[in-house]
């Protein structure tokens, strides 16, 4: 089954080479700082703005796709933190793109948006320049989240980790040194969207341990309007990632204001 999940990726780096490209990679940057003090300035929640070419959802999003010009386009538009698409068989996303972005000094920092299965790809994901990257408790047994948060901290990358449901929020807030979350609205298997999840995971008890732990939610897809915003901040979190709608604009940059 795991292998059926990355056959796609390109043949397995060794982890030997891995460790020696490390040494030349650009820094780690603080990803959840970046979140913290744009929603402490604004009082809105900070943005992750997707470069996303397509998705199997929706399929082709923007015809003229210049990842480094969206990049900078959200960056001018006031986006905290970038989330870069590197799924190639899916997405339409390389890891090309990731290392073109970081190259073009961009200053937010970069989400890797990968399906990652092993700790390979976390050195690979840092080698070519992201601050953080996504795990998702949907494909991952708890003692893989476990074990890639460890290597994660040791790379000075900030895991996000990627809930559901229910079961997956709490299998999660069960891990120890998770300090962000994200709700997907969008169900990876069915594609359906109901960004009432978002609400409905926040609610009761979940939402005051989170509080309490002072971890970090994002609201993840579907997310349109101002007043999807305001929704999803009422329900509990402090930033949000957004790519359809403002991948999809003239120009991506503006798309974040309006
Ligand atoms: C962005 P949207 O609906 O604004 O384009 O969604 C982001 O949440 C979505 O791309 C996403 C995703 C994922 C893609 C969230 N989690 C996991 C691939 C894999």
């Amino acid at each position: 089954n795991k292998d059926k999940e990355v056959s796609h990726l390109k043949e397995r780096k060794p982890l030997i080479s891995l460790k020696k490209a490390l040494e030349n990679a650009p820094p780690a940057r603080n990803f959840i700082g970046a979140l913290r003090a744009a929603n402490e300035r604004t009082g809105l929640p900070g943005l992750i703005a997707e470069v996303k070419k397509a998705s199997p959802s929706r399929g082709i999003l923007r015809e003229n796709f210049d990842p480094v010009e969206i990049a900078q386009s959200y960056e001018k538009g006031g986006a905290a933190c970038l989330s870069v698409l590197t799924d190639e068989k899916y997405f339409k996303g390389s890891f090309e793109n990731l290392e073109a972005i970081r190259k073009a000094g961009v200053k937010c920092p970069l989400l890797c948006k990968e399906f990652i299965v092993d700790a390979w790809q976390l050195y690979y994901a840092r080698t070519k320049g992201a601050d953080a990257v996504l795990l998702i408790a949907a494909v991952l047994p708890d003692l893989d989240i476990k074990y890639m948060i460890k290597i994660c901290k040791l790379l000075g990358l900030t895991a996000l980790v990627e809930v559901h449901d229910e079961r997956e929020f709490d299998r999660v807030l069960a891990i120890e040194g998770i300090e962000l979350i994200g709700i997907n609205n969008r169900n990876l298997e069915t594609f359906e969207l109901d960004i009432s999840i978002t609400k409905k995971l926040l609610e009761g008890e979940r939402g005051k341990i989170i509080r309490e732990r002072d971890i970090i939610m994002v609201g993840e897809s579907g997310l349109f309007t101002p007043e999807d915003i305001a929704y999803v901040q009422e329900a509990g979190v402090r930033a949000v990632l957004v790519g359809e709608s403002i991948v999809k604009q003239s120009d991506p940059g503006k798309g974040i204001s309006s």
